[in-house]
């Protein structure tokens, strides 16, 4: 009957929501919200060079841009579900699940998503994808999650000269989005989700601009032109929304989905890195997806290394927005708050905090990468305690909470109004 919500709420109030708003509440009020789904692009891409070649020169280049703030420290926290996964920890702020997707196994249940909370503000919401609109179970679960419209593959030409491996190329992708971009009324929110960057990182001749690393992974091989074709179509993007008009009055969200490249690959990533091996410290710190977010004329754009996840994106962008949604159930944090949980799930227990790295069962320390040693004869209790349980709890706390909304699907209990 939904009184597990009471603990639910108390938990929120005491050890999630800030405070007080934060600087950049209503930052980017009215604008629209253009926001990039990168597949698969992780952060050792970015500011690195393969060959002797940038791998990401257009985003590296938005790191500098006075517009931009990049957030070197954030994390993906998908299980499973992958792809919809972070789509999922974006639109509600509540995490995916340990087994299986959400999308598929919840996709019918209550939310109080982003885009439905938008649209109590006037937005209309899109999702452009060029895929089939039932992968993921997409059409229902963005029906639940309050999406105005989906433009899956049948809005876009497809033929076998601008498509490789999963379908269209984000080239034509972003080029033939620009039409329904313009006919959108405004303000909007349009997640765009690109497909060339997927594995196994197939691209054609003409479209390689850097050559594949040398290693004993194919897969990370053909990682590197992969990501920089990426990188080439959301920079003509970004000049296509120019050339149209439609830059100045909408702020980009470019956000990395997931890992592309997993642990069965790190005999040749750590060669890639330099590193003797990839240590359980180093495969948490892989976990670690670009977030830039671009505010015209904002000024004030920096690189912020606080510890950040997909979790906090639904706070974030409501903030930004100068949206308040006080009664809303969420476990992230406005990423420009100064007053943050101070730690990053990972969906298998896992977790970053401000100092700490946990996993499997050890605990390091975040700046070091060393296994935290507790003196033999310490008799400070707080030194003698892993360091990292008392987070532990907490985490395993708010996983479950999270669980439980899912599982009993509880925000349908709930009431939403201030
Ligand atoms: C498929 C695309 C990729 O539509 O979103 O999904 P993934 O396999 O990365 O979860």
């Amino acid at each position: 009957d939904g009184n597990e919500l009471n603990d639910i709420n108390e938990y929120i109030d005491q050890k999630v929501a800030p405070d007080k708003k934060s600087d950049m509440f209503g930052a980017a009020e009215g604008k629209n919200v253009i926001w990039i789904n990168a597949e698969s692009l992780q952060s050792f891409v970015i500011n690195n060079e393969v060959n002797g070649e940038e791998v990401t020169p257009f985003l590296n280049s938005l790191i500098e841009d006075e517009d931009t703030f990049y957030f070197d420290n954030f994390y993906e926290q998908t299980g499973q579900g992958n792809t919809s996964d972070s789509e999922f920890l974006v639109e509600n702020s509540l995490y995916p699940l340990s087994r299986g997707a959400v999308f598929f196994t919840h996709g019918g249940n209550e939310y109080h998503a982003m885009p439905e909370i938008l649209s109590e503000e006037g937005y209309t919401s899109s999702v452009l994808h060029a895929n089939n609109g039932s992968f993921w179970n997409r059409f229902q679960m963005y029906d639940s999650l309050g999406f105005d419209h989906f433009y899956d593959e049948k809005a876009y030409e497809i033929s076998a000269e601008n498509s490789v491996g999963w379908g269209l190329k984000d080239k034509p992708y972003f080029e033939q989005s620009i039409k329904y971009l313009q006919s959108m009324d405004e303000p909007y929110y349009a997640k765009f989700i690109t497909l060339t960057n997927h594995f196994p990182f197939e691209l054609d001749e003409e479209d390689r601009s850097i050559e594949p690393y040398n290693s004993n992974s194919n897969t990370l091989n053909n990682y590197f032109p992969a990501v920089r074709y990426m990188d080439e179509a959301i920079e003509d993007f970004f000049n296509q929304l120019d050339a149209a008009g439609l830059y100045e009055d909408s702020i980009v969200v470019i956000m990395g989905d997931h890992i592309g490249i997993s642990a069965n690959h790190n005999k040749a990533m750590a060669m890639y890195l330099g590193k003797e091996e990839i240590t359980p410290y180093d495969q948490v710190q892989l976990q670690r997806v670009p977030l830039f977010i671009h505010i015209p004329g904002n000024g004030e754009g920096e690189v912020i290394s606080e510890v950040a996840g997909q979790i906090d994106m639904k706070p974030t962008i409501l903030s930004l927005l100068g949206i308040e949604a006080n009664k809303d159930i969420y476990f992230g944090n406005d990423l420009f708050s100064e007053d943050r949980k101070g730690f990053i799930a990972l969906r298998n227990g896992d977790f970053v905090s401000d100092n700490y790295i946990s996993t499997a069962g050890v605990c390091y320390d975040r700046e070091t990468g060393e296994p935290v040693e507790v003196p033999e004869d310490s008799t400070n209790e707080e030194e003698t305690a892993d360091a990292c349980s008392g987070i532990g709890e907490m985490v395993q706390k708010e996983l479950q909470y999270s669980d439980d909304i899912i599982y009993g699907d509880l925000l349908r209990f709930h009431d939403f109004e201030e």
